[in-house]
């Protein structure tokens, strides 16, 4: 990881492009032209609260196909070394991901904070529990805890507010390192990490396919596949 002796706490912000060879479909396709989820959906129709309650069943089979796929999908060398880099780092570490996958855990990672939700994840829009959830949606199941046939996505739609974002940005104004790894840094407010680490004096990193909307933010930029990488910079 070359000199990181003057680094301590660490903050990871990983995206798509982190599980993309592991077969989980990008939003926006990548320079290898894979097709991308969003080309197939419109954001409004599948993605926002108004699109589900206009069309749930167009929503909950949007995500049950994810939620089936990404059982079927295995960790790949970026999840692994960032899995190693955890067990291993005697500092602060967090994984902040966008992704909705489990794969960070599934390589062995446990300080994974999901900021757009998971997949795994079903929540009950009457008793507000969130229960893990591998089947589909679309038969408007019980709610494991009030019986209510009223379960959405586990997942942040566009114009909800993301997860534990006072635990994020603590761990940016502790941070001393701030790494992006395969983010298109199109959406807000993952994509203004870069700067508010930046002001707090962390250095920063970017290691992704092709520069990013943000690539400008960081004291490095390297490109190429994740799975080469990250491993690259772990060890
Ligand atoms: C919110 C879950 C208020 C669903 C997703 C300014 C400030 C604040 C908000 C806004 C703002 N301007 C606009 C907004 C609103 C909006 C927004 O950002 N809109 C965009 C379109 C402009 N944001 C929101 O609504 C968010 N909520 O703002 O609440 C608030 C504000 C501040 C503080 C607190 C609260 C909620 C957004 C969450 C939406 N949900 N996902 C689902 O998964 O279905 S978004 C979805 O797209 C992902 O979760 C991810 O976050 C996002 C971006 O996707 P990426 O992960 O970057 O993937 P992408 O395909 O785009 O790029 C892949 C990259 O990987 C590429 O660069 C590619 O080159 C690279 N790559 C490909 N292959 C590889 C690779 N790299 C390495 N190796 C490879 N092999």
């Amino acid at each position: 990881m070359g000199d990181m002796s003057d680094i301590r706490n660490i903050v990871i912000l990983t995206g798509a492009g982190v599980s993309a060879e592991s077969g989980i479909d990008t939003f926006r396709s990548g320079t290898d032209g894979a097709p991308s989820l969003w080309e197939q959906h419109r954001v409004e129709d599948v993605a926002t609260p108004e699109g589900f309650a206009r069309d749930p069943d167009l929503v909950l089979r949007f995500y049950d196909m994810r939620r089936e796929a990404i059982q079927t999908k295995q960790p790949n060398p970026a999840h692994h070394a960032l899995a190693k880099l955890d067990a291993e780092w005697r500092g602060e570490l967090l994984i902040v991901t966008q992704n909705v996958d489990d794969l960070h855990e599934r390589a062995g990672a446990r300080r994974v904070l999901h900021m757009h939700g998971e997949h795994l994840n079903a929540w009950c829009t009457t008793c507000d529990t969130r229960s893990r959830w591998t089947g589909p949606l679309i038969d408007r199941p019980a709610c494991p805890a009030c019986e209510a046939r009223a379960l959405r996505p586990d997942v942040v739609w566009f114009g909800e507010m993301p997860y534990r974002m006072d635990e994020i940005y603590a761990a940016l104004r502790r941070a001393d390192l701030f790494v992006s790894i395969g983010t298109s840094g199109a959406v807000y407010p993952a994509a203004g990490f870069v700067r508010d680490a930046r002001s707090l004096g962390a250095k920063t990193l970017e290691l992704n396919l092709e520069r990013s909307q943000g690539s400008g933010w960081f004291d490095e930029t390297r490109l190429g596949p994740a799975s080469n990488l990250v491993p690259g910079w772990v060890d």
